[in-house]
């Protein structure tokens, strides 16, 4: 990342054919970029001689924007004065005309000035935190507010935004730093020794905290969650109900049925929502030991390459005919997926009369070893008990008060988590030396995640797979 004294921009919009594109620059050059671009320069004050500037902050301006003499787009122009900006910085917004050719051309224009370079993905954000505007789980929610692949997930990402996960943190880190000036006092002064170790008190209070780490725990994998979705896939016997589930589910026709095992040959992949998770349903071809072509058998291996990056596998069981071949593809599950415990047994069909044979395969080993579940896609079939179940294998709580976290975060709890437990050993010890390390452990796990503590590399990584222009 180079020098951020240097003036970056971007085209902040999404790109292809839009009505407005927004042009984003930030850092000491905006002013005298935007002065230049739309040809209004600076003028001296008559009284006092002094430089008056053409454009005030948090005003619009109409303008036609240049490249040298050649108009080369009109539109409205912002200024915000740093440090009241997005970035800290001054910051100038071109809102000009979308479409593929005018907002490159307009950005084109901006870079030819010395001094102005492209920014980098996320250098926008990455400046606003740099500047003290954001602490980084609010950093981190502007990213995951664009790309939240559900309304929930939006929400939670706007309340880590809001500060929702840092205050929660904060609010943890400042009880961790009570807890140890008090132990640190304990050290030097016989009677807080007495009042707060002797009593027991010091040893509730870390309790307490523990707790408190846990619960925000519990409540980041909920934001994981959201932010990451869940993937599901459908497998199973041909001609089982597979696609007709998948239709089903996603509320729409996605997927051809038809009477012919074999119907589904390539992956077929929608984006449906489960208690407000954003989850992908997978389609794939029947699995079987002997496929009936080459274009099936290509079918069958793409179906286990789905299976080994599935969360969730529903293995699909037509309970009306004989299923034999049902265990054939459990095989073939088993041998690329190795989390037994998120396999679902999906009987389908259930408004036809049940197989004898299918009911006795079902109630004995293997199959009884994995949850089951009745549906059926032509009658008011179980949907919603399917839903609920999901939810329930997948570790999904609809809950308020979820904020949207990363997996970099969870693992910062967990480091400080440990850490409280191992301060409570050691205060069981008697160490209070060693108590208040394990405290000042736990509470620079929690500054990695708000940014308090942190280094370029994580920085860097952070804000790598962010847009460009935010
Ligand atoms: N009666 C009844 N028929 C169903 C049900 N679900 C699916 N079917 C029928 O079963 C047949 C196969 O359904 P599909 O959804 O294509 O099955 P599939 O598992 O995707 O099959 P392949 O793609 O060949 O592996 C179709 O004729 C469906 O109409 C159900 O719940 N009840
Ligand atoms: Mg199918």
């Amino acid at each position: 990342m180079a020098d951020s004294t240097d003036s970056i921009a971007a085209i902040a919009t999404a790109p292809g054919r839009g009505g407005i594109a927004i042009i984003r620059i930030s850092g000491p050059l905006a002013l005298y970029v935007a002065s230049k671009l739309t040809k209004k320069e600076n003028t001296t004050d008559a009284q006092d001689g002094s430089e008056v500037f053409p454009f005030k902050p948090r005003y619009a301006y109409f303008s036609k924007f240049y490249d040298g003499d050649e108009v080369i787009d009109e539109g409205v122009l912002l200024y915000f004065k740093g440090p009241h900006s997005y970035t800290g910085e001054d910051v100038i917004e071109i809102q000009g005309h979308g479409g593929n050719i005018v907002p490159q051309r307009v950005l084109s224009a901006v870079l030819k000035f010395k001094g102005v370079r492209q920014a980098e993905p996320g250098e926008f954000t990455r400046r606003a935190f740099l500047n003290g505007r954001m602490d980084l789980t609010a950093a981190e929610a502007v990213e995951d507010l664009i790309s939240a692949g559900s309304e929930s997930a939006a929400k939670a990402a706007l309340a880590s935004l809001s500060g929702a996960f840092a205050n929660r943190l904060d609010e943890l880190t400042q009880k961790l730093t009570n807890f140890r000036v008090r132990i640190e006092a304990c050290l030097d002064f016989p009677e807080e020794h007495e009042d707060f170790f002797d009593s027991g008190k010091a040893n509730d209070e870390l309790k307490e905290l523990l707790s408190l780490a846990q619960q925000a725990q519990t409540i980041a994998n909920q934001g994981v969650k959201l932010n990451e979705g869940a993937r599901i896939v459908l497998a199973g016997q041909p001609n089982a109900g597979k696609s007709s589930l998948l239709n089903a589910l996603a509320g729409a026709d996605r997927a051809i049925v038809t009477n012919i095992p074999g119907t589904t040959r390539d992956v077929l992949t929608v984006n449906i929502e489960i208690g407000g998770i954003p989850v992908t349903i997978t389609d794939t071809a029947g699995i079987r030991d002997t496929p009936s072509d080459e274009i099936e058998a290509i079918g069958i291996q793409k179906a286990l390459d789905e299976l080994k990056q599935a969360d969730l596998i529903l293995l699909m069981i037509d309970s009306s005919k004989e299923a034999y071949d049902a265990l054939e593809a459990l095989n073939h599950i088993k041998k690329v997926f190795d989390n037994p415990k998120n396999i679902l047994v999906v009987k389908s069909k259930q408004d036809l009369p049940p197989n004898e044979q299918t009911q006795q395969l079902l109630n004995s080993e293997p199959l009884n070893q994995y949850p089951q579940i009745s549906t059926s896609t032509k009658q008011d079939g179980g949907l919603d008990v399917l839903r609920t179940k999901l939810q329930e294998i997948l570790g999904i709580i609809p809950s308020e008060g979820v904020f949207s976290a990363r997996r970099r975060h969870l693992s910062e709890l967990q480091e400080s988590y440990l850490a409280i437990q191992r301060a409570i050993q050691m205060l069981e010890l008697g160490d209070l030396v060693l108590t208040a390390r394990e405290i000042t452990l736990a509470q620079n796990h929690l500054g990695t995640i708000t940014g308090k503590v942190t280094s370029d590399d994580i920085l860097g990584i952070i804000f790598s797979t962010f847009c460009i222009g935010k």
